[in-house]
């Protein structure tokens, strides 16, 4: 659509590349279900294939519906070109199997999504792709292990689950001279809070199932990078290699999501910050991880990176695993659940749920202990997440810190957001 490239985030995020005039007036933009494409003639069929026309012929490879999506994601996280995915794992898959051949090398952080890990580190690693952790939250460690055997960097930042964040700017120039790719997992931030390709990386991954969809109620994923980048994951680790295409229908939920992503940040990361300081306030609590503490040993990187500090936080109680388990428990409105970025808080275990892909010693070495709990704060009334917390938390120590302090939280988060915002 004429002109909406040059308007604000959210104005694309509802608007962009969609004109009701060309759709009988319809304010929201058709599903196509179709699975397969009708060709005028033979040749024309025989050109679209070749592609040597525009045209689409067949949904594993694209579709009118995926590519809305595909455009509003390219364009709100600054890259030129975007595929949708059947899950978050679809699109790293995707990406990765795209560029990849036996005898290279994937360097990525320490902490990473269990099932990410488990893909590298079981998967690519048994067709003779050399998997290498680096602690990448010092870019400098990077210069020391890359090589040109090395053709992509991967991390996540902030990481799940104990939100390392990593300097995306250090990093992708560090790998750029090397000649490799630098693909960065955005699930946590989004492109409200961060954009990676705009701070030097060439490849964003999303799972659409978390902050991008946020109603929980849809798997997906989206790759986004430069055109050429996206043409090969398409026609090759998408259409070829995983066969890992979204369905329509969800790319349409994902697009309904995409509506509101920016007024639901600014709420996750508001809630966010009031939790994690009454947490750290709470006599049970004996670490807190969240980018807008002031204990937060990362935080001045949060603040030059981020837009705003995001709605997950890590914990530990003082009880460690037996406590934690034993809060989990005792909630009544936040679920036991894992996913994240949805309007309903859930918590849940890494080292039993998510993370349990790694094994006892990799946790240990990779930094994702045995007693953290992990919060991804929701949309309900703050005031209701905190009495929850502050009811199962008693009997792990003393009284939990009431809400009195709200409101004055929620203006430090107001004023550090203004700071952040860039
Ligand atoms: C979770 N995470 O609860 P899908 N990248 C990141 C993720 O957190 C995830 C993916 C990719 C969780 C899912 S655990 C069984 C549930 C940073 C998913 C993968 O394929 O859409 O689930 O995305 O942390």
């Amino acid at each position: 659509m004429a002109g909406v490239s040059k308007t604000g985030f959210a104005t694309q995020a509802i608007h962009a590349g969609y004109d009701p005039k060309a759709h009988d007036g319809a304010l929201c933009p058709p599903l196509h279900l179709s699975s397969t494409f009708v060709f005028d003639t033979a040749e024309a069929g025989a050109e679209i294939f070749a592609g040597e026309r525009p045209g689409y012929f067949y949904s594993r490879i694209s579709n009118p519906t995926l590519d809305l999506l595909e455009k509003r994601m390219a364009l709100l996280e600054g890259g030129e070109a975007a595929v949708a995915t059947a899950s978050g794992m679809g699109a790293i898959a995707g990406v990765l199997w795209s560029f990849l051949k036996p005898g290279d090398e994937v360097i990525v952080d320490k902490t990473l999504y269990g099932c990410t890990f488990a893909f590298m580190r079981h998967g690519l690693a048994r067709f003779g792709v050399k998997i290498t952790h680096v602690d990448l939250t010092n870019a400098d460690n990077l210069s020391g292990h890359i090589s040109p055997a090395t053709k992509i960097v991967y991390f996540e930042t902030p990481a799940n689950p104990n939100m390392r964040l990593i300097d995306i700017a250090a990093v992708s120039a560090i790998a750029r001279d090397q000649g490799a790719r630098t693909v960065v997992d955005n699930t946590y931030a989004t492109p409200v809070l961060t954009q990676p390709i705009i701070l030097g990386a060439d490849i964003v991954v999303h799972s659409a199932t978390k902050y991008l969809g946020g109603h929980g109620d849809l798997v997906g994923g989206i790759a986004v990078g430069s055109a050429r980048d996206m043409a090969e994951v398409r026609l090759v680790g998408i259409k070829d290699m995983t066969g890992a295409i979204m369905a329509p229908f969800n790319a349409m939920l994902v697009m309904r999501g995409l509506k509101t992503l920016k007024l639901r940040m600014a709420e996750h990361c508001r809630s966010a910050m009031v939790i994690a300081a009454m947490l750290e306030a709470h006599p049970a609590v004996a670490a807190v991880y969240y980018p807008g503490l002031a204990s937060f040993g990362q935080r001045d990187l949060a603040l030059r990176q981020m837009g705003g500090f995001g709605g997950m936080i890590a914990f530990e109680l003082h009880g460690g695993h037996a406590a934690g388990v034993a809060l989990m428990n005792r909630l009544n409105l936040i679920h036991r659940a894992v996913s994240l970025g949805d309007a309903e808080s859930l918590i849940q275990h890494p080292a039993s749920m998510t993370h349990s892909t790694y094994s006892r010693e990799e946790r240990a070495e990779y930094g994702i202990s045995d007693g953290l709990v992990r919060l991804s704060v929701g949309l309900e009334e703050v005031e209701d997440i905190i009495a929850d917390l502050t009811q199962a938390l008693e009997g792990a120590g003393t009284e939990a810190p009431g809400a009195s302090s709200v409101a004055e939280r929620v203006a430090d988060q107001d004023r550090v957001f203004a700071l952040g915002a860039g």
